[in-house]
């Protein structure tokens, strides 16, 4: 067990002392998320949520009530709001958003996961900002994400002006508040054309903020289309902001690719796909894309089989010879685990449940399947130490 202790020891220092938290929140350099741990300590070790916290304590830096971020879906009509918001989380194939309705009200959803989170998909044709009956507090006092889509296969003008009436309105009260443009729909346009796309309207909410006197502001571009893999891959980067000491988690994957010579290791919210962390070697979508199809055959086969049962002859037969050994103590994980190895890259590719929501999926190198037992046994220690990271962050109920 190589890596959990010191992984260990690090996260009680880190996390585990409130008054340093406190301290180093009032000289100001904690960033938002650290705030919401914070916050999430303060409640659980006063035993009940505490009101005061919910609210925000100050512009900009507005802290989730009941520990749940909420992330905000806006942009034009039509756009694909509502298909994102049910490919990502509803598993709705995405030929089926064809039929999609109008959105008439904002459609507010919960999601369970590791970290409970919220969904708001915005109707096109509302301006929050026209419209004096909407609380602003209310809608962006709780910190999170905006994600502003724009239809890459439309005319964005007016899009992109909207759009920059939103983040000068936004900068003004809620500075901190991260701006994510989805240019959205790519599927269909050439790789040049994309890159065009983006680089034009990247440069004109620049422009238009830095006339304003914002020149850094949090706005971040993805290029997206529901009908392939990156809009997970979006999704991912912007939960990503928003788990406390991202940085811990990166580290026990890395550490991990290093000591198993792993090539790629990813830590995946099960039911939406999205990944969590990985370690710091360079992403490429191919390997996050077979991994994710990998949890999608695991979840397949689970649907089907169930949890799979021995007999009672099949157990003895196991545990007799040649293994003389009791099957629990054979088995790396008593919940699961599965290991496959595709045969034209030669690759072995592992997965490993963390807890009903989260699961380690890595890309092992050709040679390291020869040393399946010290894999295992790292690998063990990493979900001890992330079990142990999400205990400590997760909000008491
Ligand atoms: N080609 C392509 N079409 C998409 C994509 N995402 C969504 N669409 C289509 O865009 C259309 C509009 O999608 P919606 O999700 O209803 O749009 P919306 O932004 O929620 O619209 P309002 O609710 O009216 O504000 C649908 O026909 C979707 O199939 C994509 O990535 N690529
Ligand atoms: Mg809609």
């Amino acid at each position: 067990m190589t890596l959990n202790p010191p992984l260990r020891e690090a996260l009680a220092a880190e996390m585990g002392d409130d008054t340093n938290l406190t301290a180093r929140s009032s000289s100001g350099l904690m960033s938002p998320a650290e705030l919401t741990l914070q916050r999430i300590h303060m409640q659980s070790s006063a035993g009940a949520p505490n009101k005061d916290a919910a609210k925000p304590t100050e512009p900009g830096l507005g802290l989730p009530a009941k520990g749940k971020p909420r992330l905000l879906l806006m942009g034009q009509r039509r756009s694909g709001k509502s298909s994102i918001s049910s490919v990502v989380f509803h598993k709705l194939p995405p030929n089926e958003t064809l039929f999609l309705e109008s959105t008439a009200r904002i459609q507010k959803d919960s999601m369970a996961s590791f970290m409970d989170f919220q969904v708001w998909d915005f109707p096109g044709q509302i301006d929050v900002f026209d419209n004096a009956n909407f609380d602003m507090d209310a809608i962006f006092g709780e910190i999170g994400a905006l994600i502003w889509v724009i239809d890459a296969q439309d005319d964005y003008l007016e899009a992109v002006s909207r759009l920059n009436a939103t983040i000068l309105s936004l900068q003004r009260s809620y500075p901190n508040i991260n701006i994510e443009v989805f240019i959205h729909k790519v599927d269909g346009l050439s790789d040049d054309y994309k890159l065009d796309i983006q680089r034009d309207i990247t440069i004109r909410i620049q422009d238009e903020l830095s006339d304003h006197g914002f020149e850094n502001a949090p706005v971040t571009f993805h290029l997206t289309s529901i009908y392939n893999h990156s809009i997970f891959e979006a999704f991912s980067k912007v939960i990503q902001k928003l788990i406390p000491r991202l940085g811990t988690l990166e580290s026990m994957l890395t550490n991990l690719c290093r000591t198993c010579r792993f090539e790629k290791a990813y830590l995946f919210d099960v039911l939406s796909k999205i990944y969590i962390a990985t370690d710091s070697a360079t992403a490429d979508m191919a390997s996050y894309e077979i991994c994710s199809d990998y949890i999608d055959v695991i979840i397949d086969i689970t649907e089907v089989y169930g949890t799979w049962q021995r007999s009672d002859e099949n157990r003895k037969k196991l545990e007799g010879e040649p293994f003389n050994t009791k099957l629990d103590e054979q088995i790396g994980c008593s919940t699961a685990e599965s290991c496959l190895v595709l045969h034209d890259s030669n690759k072995p590719i592992m997965l490993r449940e963390v807890d009903r929501y989260l699961a380690l999926v890595a890309i092992m190198r050709d040679d390291s399947y020869d040393r399946m037992p010290l894999v295992n046994m790292n690998v063990e220690a990493v979900v001890e130490g992330l079990t142990e990271f999400f205990n400590i962050t997760k909000p008491r109920k």
